[in-house]
């Protein structure tokens, strides 16, 4: 039986559920501001830890000092109605669009808010649980292919799988996609209807990251740091689905060529930073939850290390480090179950550059990161106010902040300068 499924205030089970490699030379990720003093003093208010006998492997590992904004945030409620939505992409004209987890639902919504006929051609999903209609991504060659790439937990004879599909998007009053092509199938198939993962992101040299979780029962938990097998993993691919020459797993023998790092537990959060080198935050068992910045053939520890415990409070590991395991970046104990990821580039929110936005399901939080050096300086919990599960955050061509909130009457937020 599986014991780490947590309770949870949707029914769905939640997830809620190396120290970082010295870069020399790489640019201070402050917000243009160096002169700037770091933050001080205490961290968000918050629980407490679930697992006090583990100690942080550096300072500023966990529970860095509250900070807060100084500039004043309007949020704007563009659409609503949306079934637990998972994902936002925008179209080169501003559209965005925006799938729906449980009904396996696809939309185009206009930046007012005005929602197209459910998409007509998308496979079919296994909806239950935290599988469904995931993340979508426009393709980088959009423009002339029409491609549009999306991830979903795909129903196989003897279980399901996370799998990522293309195709090209015909718009209209009744969009559609033809010619379907799924590109990856996670593998093993296994039954089980948490920890699918699913985040793309395309980076600026034509290649795909997808994020991919351990299936949260046993049978899967053991697979993550197991290169045959694709589940804790992220793994890189070409558009095609085809495998790039210079992963790090090829030359080694029955590994899953597609495999970038090992060792993750259910990864919903991945974004680039503005050195286009990839971030993600994964959710941990009860406490510890990750920022990690997974490179090529690196271990990420889980199960073996974490900050972590079982549901149940009983251990799951002996200890938070392992020589040749990395440490994360950042952890949170207790969770904010994190889902959705952006690093911020634009112009509308100066103060905000680089900086890191997370959603926050239980932390009922768009969580902010001020970054320095490749370490978390400060944090702050936005939106508390409104009292909603966070499940998406995108930054959009206007330099606006969108969201999506987890619920059955789901919402597209847009945040914007006061
Ligand atoms: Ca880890």
């Amino acid at each position: 039986m599986d014991s780490g499924v947590p309770p949870e205030d949707s029914g769905v089970p939640d997830d809620d559920a190396g120290v970082p490699d010295d870069d020399a030379g790489v640019p201070d990720d402050d917000a243009g501001t160096p002169e700037e003093p770091l933050p001080t003093g205490p961290p968000v208010p918050q629980g407490p830890a679930n697992v006090p006998e583990f100690d942080p492997a550096f300072p500023g590992q966990t529970r860095v000092p509250a900070i807060q904004s100084r500039t004043e945030i309007t949020v704007t409620e563009i659409a609503s109605g949306f079934r637990n939505p998972w994902a936002i992409a925008f179209l080169p004209d501003q559209r965005m669009l925006v799938t729906e987890k449980p009904t396996g639902s696809l939309y185009i919504v206009t930046p007012e808010g005005a929602k197209s006929p459910a998409v007509t051609g998308l496979p079919a999903v296994d909806g239950r649980g935290q599988g469904g209609l995931l993340d979508v991504e426009v393709g980088p060659d959009y423009a002339e292919s029409g491609l549009i790439y999306w991830t979903y937990a795909e129903p196989r004879t003897g279980g399901n799988g996370l799998a990522v599909a293309r195709a090209r998007l015909v718009d209209g009053a009744q969009p559609r996609v033809e010619n379907v092509q799924v590109i990856f199938q996670m593998m093993p198939t296994l039954e089980s209807t948490l920890h699918s993962g699913g985040r793309l992101v395309f980076t600026p040299d034509g290649k795909l990251f997808v994020t991919l979780g351990e299936r949260s029962i046993l049978a899967g938990r053991v697979q993550a740091q197991d290169v045959r097998s694709h589940f804790g993993k992220v793994v890189r691919i070409n558009p095609d689905g085809s495998v790039p020459d210079d992963n790090p797993y090829l030359n080694t023998p029955d590994a899953k060529p597609e495999i970038w790092s090992i060792g993750h537990r259910n990864i919903l959060s991945a974004a680039l930073d503005s050195q286009n080198r990839l971030w993600t935050v994964e959710m941990g068992p009860q406490g510890g939850d990750e920022l990690n910045r997974p490179e090529a053939g690196k271990d990420y520890g889980w199960p073996t290390i974490g900050y972590g415990e079982e549901y149940s409070g009983a251990p799951i590991h002996e200890s938070p480090r392992r020589e040749g395991m990395e440490q994360p970046v950042y952890y949170w104990d207790p969770v904010i179950s994190p889902s959705g990821m952006t690093i911020y580039t634009g112009n509308l929110f100066p103060e905000w550059r680089n900086n890191v936005f997370i959603g926050g399901l239980s932390a009922r939080a768009l969580v902010r990161l001020r970054m320095h050096n490749d370490r978390a300086v400060g944090e702050e919990h936005l939106l508390k106010d409104r009292n909603e599960r966070i499940r998406e955050v995108v930054q959009g061509p206007d330099g606006a902040l969108y969201l999506l909130t987890d619920a059955t009457n789901g919402k597209l937020l847009k945040v914007t300068p006061r």
